[in-house]
């Protein structure tokens, strides 16, 4: 009995170490949009965390190495670069559905994602969270590491035969050492729920500014559901007395349904890159994907440029887990030399990294057509493109795009 416990568990041991080691491979950029690169593996699944969470490792109390602990999904990091190196405070949900927070941590954000020992101890408010998850990390310029999250509790109105009912609020943590979190109490706004609330980096006007997402419903916005935008004046206790949606859903377009923001956004010289998840309904449910806007540098609250759709939509084995045809992300990291990596999780099961620059973003932000929600719009929109294309002077070099209409 006991030699089967033990080679059982090196072969678990065995397995999971290759899967922390295993390199991760840049995918073909010709099969991409130019925007930005996919990579082959997800950077962090269920099967990445430590043996030692899932088993009793004593044969005593459990003679037939059974997973005493089962982790369901690792999903929707909030990310940062700490001490050169790349870490993800990931949403890890267990077998029974709830999540926690847990960091993993790697030498270069694109492999060796490897779980710190225990997960991340989150100190609770007066009100016990039931549930916490979707953490964004935002080294603010006050000198603290914010972590903004959902907290959510059952609606106490919700009659007992009700099980489902739940009220999402902003939970609020901080940190100096990404270790010790001191628990805030959660933000007030004037929304009923909130969801994907996310800290701007600098003090705006004095006082800290937030992007939120009101909501009316738990799972339906209802007459919130656009990204909102307030300020308050401190973190102990904030309150943002009013809200001003800034990008709203609008129909038939990608955040028809709702939308909300990713990371805290990125500054750059022209203004503030922003990365958000826009959703749709389809008859195969929801659909959720990415897309990007730009406001001003120094008026935050406004939108001066915004593609039209999406840049990431989930493809091949993204397209299918928990919650299938999902791609959200919460978290993305800046190297000094402007490359960007975005990690993003695929339907709710598994989280990927995407890589591309602040150039090409804002490249992509800045010069590429806006919607003007009809198809007569798109129609113009793609007819004087191709007119400029056809216009180009032709190119006597084989392989280039005008060189076929050559004749
Ligand atoms: O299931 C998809 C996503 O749904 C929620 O996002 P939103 O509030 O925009 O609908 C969140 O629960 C998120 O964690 C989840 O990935």
């Amino acid at each position: 009995m006991r030699n089967n416990f033990y080679s059982r568990l090196a072969r678990l041991e065995k397995t999971h170490e290759e899967l922390v080691a295993r390199q991760n491979e840049r995918e073909a950029a010709e099969n991409g949009n130019g925007i930005v690169d996919r990579y082959k593996y997800p950077v962090l699944t269920a099967a990445h965390t430590p043996v030692f969470w899932r088993y009793d490792l004593n044969p005593d109390s459990n003679p037939y190495l059974l997973q005493r602990f089962g982790i369901n999904a690792v999903l929707n990091p909030g990310a940062i670069k700490w001490n050169d190196k790349y870490l993800l405070v990931a949403r890890v949900e267990g077998a029974d559905r709830k999540s926690f927070f847990a960091v993993a941590e790697s030498p270069n954000g694109i492999d060796q994602f490897k779980f710190w020992d225990y997960p991340l101890q989150m100190p609770e408010t007066d009100e016990p969270d039931t549930n916490i998850y979707d953490m964004r990390l935002i080294a603010h310029e006050d000198g603290w590491i914010y972590g903004v999250f959902c907290t959510e509790r059952r609606d106490p109105s919700a009659p007992a035969t009700d099980q489902s009912a739940a009220i999402a609020q902003c939970g609020l943590a901080r940190t100096k050492d990404m270790k010790n979190w001191e628990r805030l109490p959660d933000l007030k706004t004037q929304s009923p729920q909130q969801r994907n609330v996310v800290l701007h980096p600098e003090f705006y006007n004095g006082r800290y500014a937030f992007y939120t997402r009101p909501q009316d419903k738990f799972i339906e916005a209802g007459k919130g559901g656009g990204i909102g935008f307030g300020v308050c004046d401190c973190m102990e206790g904030a309150v943002i007395d009013e809200e001003q949606v800034i990008d709203p859903k609008v129909y038939h377009t990608v955040y028809e349904m709702k939308n909300g923001l990713g990371p805290a956004p990125i500054k750059t010289a022209q203004g503030w890159l922003h990365l958000a998840h826009g959703v749709r309904n389809t008859a195969a449910g929801l659909r959720y994907v990415l897309y990007m806007f730009m406001t001003d540098l120094h008026d935050i609250s406004k939108v001066i440029y915004k593609p039209a759709g999406y840049f990431m939509a989930p493809e091949g084995e993204e397209r299918i887990g928990d919650v299938s045809n999902v791609v959200f992300s919460n978290g993305w990291i800046v190297e000094e030399d402007g490359r960007v990596l975005i990690y993003y999780a695929s339907s709710d099961t598994r989280i990927h990294v995407a890589t591309s620059t602040v150039e090409k973003l804002l490249d992509y932000v800045m010069n590429t057509s806006p919607d003007e929600f009809t198809s007569a719009e798109s129609v113009k929109t793609l007819t004087e493109l191709i007119d400029r294309n056809l216009s180009l002077p032709v190119e006597k070099e084989e392989g280039t795009a005008n060189a076929a209409f050559a004749g």
